[in-house]
């Protein structure tokens, strides 16, 4: 067991028993052009992140820990793909849509891929998720029973949205939850530490955060 300085206390790892899950750092939120600036957002707060993920990625993979990563994500004729999510307000570029990187959150095109320097290598999980959450319409929890996981370590953007609905998820599957605070990233910095907030709460209602030097020291 190794014990990270945490809030709202300290958090005990058991390392075989953790996944590092990593949500939704595809060009289609990270990088201009995609979904996120879409939606008129700047991208530059969830790029900052990407040193920081590489980092306890890097970490993650010397140690041979299991790791997973998200992308939301949509099937090409757009089945999974809800239209009170797809005509929701008056974004640029739908979903489905053509853009500069492709289909918009389509999966297959090139937006929709991790990006570059966070990309899967062999062995690691790849789910698609048509939700905000990771567990909505996907077999991750399948996956993560049959390795024994009990613990996630989390990091990916968007803090409020994808991040907290996965951790949410997950929260009420069991899991105890673990959120990097500098790996992961909103659009909206307010947001970003409302969300951080909420999910130490009530004696962690959700799980705990701490800071990536502190899970890289401990573990
Ligand atoms: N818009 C926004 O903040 N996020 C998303 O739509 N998806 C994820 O958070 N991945």
């Amino acid at each position: 067991m190794h014990d990270i300085d945490a809030q709202p206390f300290a958090f005990s790892l058991n390392f075989a028993r953790t996944a590092l899950l990593i949500i939704d750092m595809q060009r289609d939120f990270v990088e201009p052009g995609g979904f996120g600036e879409s939606l008129g957002n700047r991208v530059e707060p969830l790029q900052s992140i990407v040193p920081t993920v590489l980092q306890v990625l890097t970490h993650w993979r010397k140690r041979g820990g299991l790791v997973v990563h998200t992308r939301e994500s949509h099937a090409p004729d757009l089945s999974d793909c809800p239209p009170a999510k797809r005509m929701r307000g008056s974004p640029q570029l739908r979903i489905g849509d053509v853009g500069p990187m492709g289909r918009i959150l389509v999966r297959g095109e090139p937006g929709n891929q991790i990006v570059e320097e966070l990309a899967p290598v062999v062995g690691e999980l790849v789910i698609d998720k048509p939700g905000k959450g990771a567990f909505y319409g996907t077999d991750l929890m399948a996956h993560l029973q049959l390795r024994g996981i009990t613990q996630l370590v989390v990091m990916g953007v968007t803090t409020e949205v994808c991040v907290q609905s996965s951790m949410r998820e997950a929260n009420d599957r069991g899991f105890d939850c673990l959120l990097v605070e500098d790996g992961t990233a909103s659009y909206f910095p307010e947001f970003k530490a409302a969300t951080l907030a909420m999910i130490i709460a009530q004696g962690g209602i959700v799980g705990w955060t701490c800071l990536a030097k502190d899970l890289l020291e401990a573990v």
